[in-house]
């Protein structure tokens, strides 16, 4: 007998276990990444809490003594993938990478508890202190006046997306010597970002390495430094989530308070009139992106109403037979196959979607969810997919696109037929 989507979204999520942290897909990612692993524990309590809280755990295992959560934790070795320990110099242990990615952990952390709060107290009890400093390391280093900056286009988890081509265009190469992608013999070439956007990718990695990875030193001189309205409103919501958090446990909350204002404020200066988004913006020339993207619309999953973005997403949603692109399908930027540049992305469907809802917008967090299903159900657990045809890209069975099957798209969490 055919199982069923649920039954192999379970199975993937199983089949990518490593025991205590579950890759993203074998052979194209073989490690422990950072928001891959929080959407996986936010699939995991659809079936298994006590796992969920595992996967949690294990990524605060690799946060740094600043607070940093770094984006890969590099617990078994592998030649696999590229670049590993050694082209990160972090010196870590375990050995990690030298940047962060968005902290949907907080977030996740927070609906995990809330499936069974007797179970979750004593997880969330050990999890918030490292929470708490992983979000005030972000407001130490990275804000620039209450946006949120990156250092790298990695850090953003968009990696190509066309917010950092202006930036990108400043960094110098000439640091990058000979090396082997390995990226491009597990995926078509065409699905990934190109050879110059690697060069960069890797002066920015040399960079960090050569300064031993120092915020500040980063902060002044380093080659990248891009506030990202994806980042941004990321941020703010986890905030709101690790309140919820700190008011459960008794903790002080002025902190995160604070934090909060100064997010929902600082986020207002990457609305570009221009483009009628928020957009990214380059800390070194003071230059917005120009690039109305996915992040763009995550301003609802901040708690932030925006009645100009409503209008833009009706309009990208309208050309687009499957939503959410990753960038404006009517701009000249957009590559419906290259990654960040356009392909639709099940993740930002649900944190897209968990916001319209959460805003009221249901009609709008309903369609997002049903072309999700559609595009699952047509194409298997992709990590990305074509938003104009549906195909899909990049790696196969991939854990976050199960679990945001089992935890949010699937129909049979409205129907009940488990
Ligand atoms: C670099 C694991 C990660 C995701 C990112 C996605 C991609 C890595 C890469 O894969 O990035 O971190 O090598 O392409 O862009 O969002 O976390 O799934």
């Amino acid at each position: 007998m055919l199982k069923s989507l649920d039954e192999q979204a379970r199975a993937i999520m199983r089949g990518n276990d490593q025991g205590t942290y579950t890759m993203p897909t074998e052979g194209l990612y073989p490690y422990q990444w950072n928001w891959d692993s929080a959407f996986a524990a936010f699939g995991f309590a659809t079936f298994d809490l006590a796992r969920a809280w595992v996967e949690i755990e294990t990524l605060l295992t690799g946060q740094w003594e600043n607070g940093m959560v770094p984006h890969i934790i590099f617990h078994e070795a592998s030649d696999g993938y590229f670049p590993g320990p050694s082209e990160w110099g972090a010196n870590q242990t375990p050995q990690t990478s030298g940047i962060s990615q968005p902290p949907v952990a907080a977030t996740f952390t927070r609906a995990i508890f809330e499936k069974n709060p007797e179970a979750g107290r004593s997880h969330v009890e050990g999890l918030f202190p490292k929470l708490l400093a992983w979000h005030r390391w972000f407001i130490d280093n990275r804000n620039e006046n209450g946006m949120i900056v990156v250092n790298h286009p990695w850090e953003s988890g968009r990696d190509n997306a066309p917010d950092w081509d202006e930036a990108m265009e400043n960094v110098d190469t000439s640091n990058v010597g000979e090396y082997i992608r390995n990226d491009t013999s597990h995926v078509d070439p065409h699905m990934r970002p190109n050879q110059l956007d690697y060069d960069r990718f890797m002066a920015i990695v040399y960079a960090g390495r050569g300064c031993g990875w120092d915020e500040a030193e980063m902060a002044k001189n380093g080659p990248f430094r891009v506030a990202d309205p994806g980042m941004t409103f990321i941020l703010l919501r986890a905030n709101r989530d690790l309140l919820a958090l700190a008011e459960q446990l008794g903790e002080p909350t002025d902190e995160i308070k604070g934090w909060i204002s100064l997010l929902e404020s600082g986020v207002q200066q990457l609305w570009n009139p221009a483009i009628r988004a928020y957009d990214a913006l380059n800390i070194r020339t003071g230059n917005f992106a120009g690039s109305m993207s996915s992040s763009s619309f995550l301003c609802w999953f901040a708690g932030i109403e925006d009645s100009s973005a409503l209008t833009e997403f009706d309009r990208i949603a309208a050309v687009s037979k499957y939503s959410f692109p990753s960038h404006d399908p009517e701009s000249d930027r957009f590559e419906p196959l290259r990654y960040w540049r356009g392909p639709a992305w099940g993740i930002i469907n649900t944190l897209i979607g968990i916001g319209l809802a959460e805003m009221g917008h249901h009609k709008q967090a309903e369609a997002l969810r049903d072309d999700t299903a559609s595009l699952i159900t047509q194409s298997g657990f992709a990590e990305y997919f074509n938003p104009v045809d549906g195909s899909p890209a990049g790696g196969k069975d991939f854990t976050w696109t199960a679990a945001i099957w089992l935890a949010w798209a699937s129909p049979s969490l409205h129907t009940k037929e488990n």
